[in-house]
């Protein structure tokens, strides 16, 4: 049986367009899901939005329309940018859809019941933007969020509680006994130490000051917290407490399916305090992973529309075209680190890689393989010389270090290494040197196995790249003729399966980009819309 594989992306607020930062998670959720499938996985992959909350309801109202209405627009902007970026998710979970509605208020109900909530009285400081209370010390004496710095202000409403002190320990327990839950490792350090050593207050987690939430049953006049609304749609989406659950059996309920929760590092208290004593409260398994990835920086600090940094994803997909960028979030920005976007680091990266690594070995080897061979890849199953040897063994430990790597989502360095592969076709290339081995007769066998190993690797790279690279592997495979039937992994995994095959030369895949102007082309992209009219 296959293995089973879950994976999310937070579900964004559907408050303004989404930008770079939005799609690089999804990105990469997509990048990894792709590569699970890739090797027979069964995968499930969900994104969606989270369209509940005071600040929702405060910007429909500035705009004078419903928020339904105001959050229906701007999710067609979400669900174009992810067919822009060919993001594959299974689906798409909004949190007004019905599914989830109805479930969050069972959710809620079976707390009542069981006594993980109870009714008091909340007095704090309340940051909307955030949809988040804080304490007197976090807030400090400038009353300013501590998360993104903005005025807080106070809050007094009859509350309902959810009892954190019953699954401190618990949580704990479970931080001890599972190392990698919350990966990079020291975020769990900022978790224990920041927030539950301090002491954890109750989770106040029901609101009465607004209306645009799921109500409770028990209590009318009460919506329930966006972040426990929110939460929940990691096992509503798998139709948790629904009449059809089959999907929440298999994805989650198996203890042998692997759940992974991709966010970034601004909700990492959510996701690894609350949402495990959520889910402890339901009597139901752990994530196997909460990955914190990092942020997307400008030169400037943070991407924002004030600042005019804001990169818009559309024109550079239409520019570079959709593999380009996926391939440079993949790899340029370290996954797990903060990464610092420039047009400059953005056009080099897929010079180097993409043009002159990649699409150059393509080209070369598909042009000799032509020049050479009629065009038909050797079927080589004679004597290998050393670096023959060297090239295969390569590309057996590529495939080795892709699959731990991605195991791990170390995914930058799965895919590096797939680079390094590429590298050492390209070395090989030049320390064979077929163009001498085509002047002597005697050594065609060598120029036949020089061909053969050189189809092989691009077939190979080609296919682990195919997660990133989603149209332009196909391509790769057309110019190598790699028929319908082998177009797999395992086939490309077994190295050494093509031979027979004729190629086709084709258009340049990476054309060499020219620095000058496409780093003009970004930057001009950049302007903010009043600087543009200025300039
Ligand atoms: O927090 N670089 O939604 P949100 C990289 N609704 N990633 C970025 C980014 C950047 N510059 N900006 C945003 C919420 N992100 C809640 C989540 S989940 C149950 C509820 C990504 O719209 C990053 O993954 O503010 C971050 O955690 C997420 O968008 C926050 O999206």
């Amino acid at each position: 049986m296959s293995k089973k594989f879950y994976i999310t992306t937070p579900i964004y607020y559907p408050s303004a367009s989404p930008h770079l930062g939005h799609a690089y998670c999804t990105t990469m959720c997509d990048i990894i899901a792709r590569g699970k499938r890739l090797r027979g996985f069964e995968t499930y992959f969900v994104t969606g939005l989270d369209e509940h909350g005071e600040k929702i309801q405060e910007n429909a109202a500035a705009k004078g329309v419903t928020p339904q209405a105001f959050v229906d627009e701007i999710a067609v902007r979400f669900t174009d940018l992810w067919n822009t970026m060919c993001i594959s998710n299974d689906d798409f979970i909004r949190t007004t859809q019905p599914r989830h509605y109805e479930t969050v208020k069972k959710i809620f109900s079976e707390f009542v019941k069981n006594d993980d909530v109870y009714l008091g009285s909340y007095k704090g400081w309340y940051c909307v933007h955030e949809e988040s209370y804080w304490t007197e010390t976090q807030v400090g004496e400038e009353h300013l969020c501590p998360e993104c710095g903005r005025p807080v202000v106070e809050k007094e409403e009859p509350s309902y509680f959810f009892r954190c002190g019953k699954y401190v320990d618990v949580l704990m327990n479970h931080y001890d006994t599972h190392p990698g839950f919350i990966t990079p490792e020291g975020r769990k350090a900022e978790m224990v130490n920041n927030f539950i050593k301090p002491g954890l207050n109750d989770l106040c987690v029901t609101r009465t000051t607004f209306d645009w939430g799921v109500p409770v049953n028990e209590a009318p006049g009460h919506v329930i917290y966006v972040w426990l609304d929110a939460l929940t749609n990691y096992i509503t989406a798998l139709g948790y407490n629904q009449e059809d659950d089959s999907r929440f059996q298999k994805f989650w309920n198996d203890p042998e399916a692997e759940i992974v929760h991709v966010i970034g590092a601004d909700i990492t208290r959510f996701h690894t305090i609350y949402w495990p004593m959520f889910l402890k409260a339901l009597n139901l398994r752990q994530p196997n992973k909460v990955f914190v990835h990092g942020l997307m920086m400008m030169k400037d600090g943070k991407m924002s529309k004030s600042k005019g940094n804001v990169i818009p994803v559309p024109p550079l997909v239409d520019r570079f075209g959709v593999d380009a960028v996926r391939y440079y979030m993949a790899r340029e920005i370290v996954f797990g680190q903060d990464g610092q976007f420039t047009p400059e680091q953005f056009v080099e990266r897929l010079n180097a890689d993409l043009a002159n690594s990649l699409g150059n070995l393509l080209n070369r080897s598909v042009s000799m393989i032509i020049k050479y061979f009629g065009g038909v890849i050797p079927e080589y199953k004679g004597e290998l010389n050393d670096l023959d040897k060297n090239l295969k063994e390569v590309a057996e430990k590529t495939v080795k270090s892709y699959e731990v790597l991605n195991d791990e989502l170390k995914v930058t360095e799965a895919y590096a290494s797939v680079m390094e592969l590429v590298g050492a076709a390209n070395k090989y290339i030049e320390e064979s040197a077929p163009w001498a081995l085509a002047k002597d007769q005697a050594k065609a066998d060598v120029l036949a196995s020089c061909m053969s190993h050189l189809a092989n690797a691009i077939f190979l790279a080609g296919s682990l790249l195919s997660p990133i690279l989603v149209t332009k592997s196909e391509k790769i495979f057309d110019q190598l003729g790699v028929p319908a039937e082998m177009r797999n992994y395992d086939a490309a995994a077994k190295f050494g399966s093509l031979g027979g095959q004729t190629v086709n030369k084709g258009d340049q895949l990476f054309p060499r980009l020219d620095v000058e102007t496409e780093v003009q082309f970004i930057k001009d992209l950049m302007l903010a819309p009043k600087e543009k009219a200025a300039a």
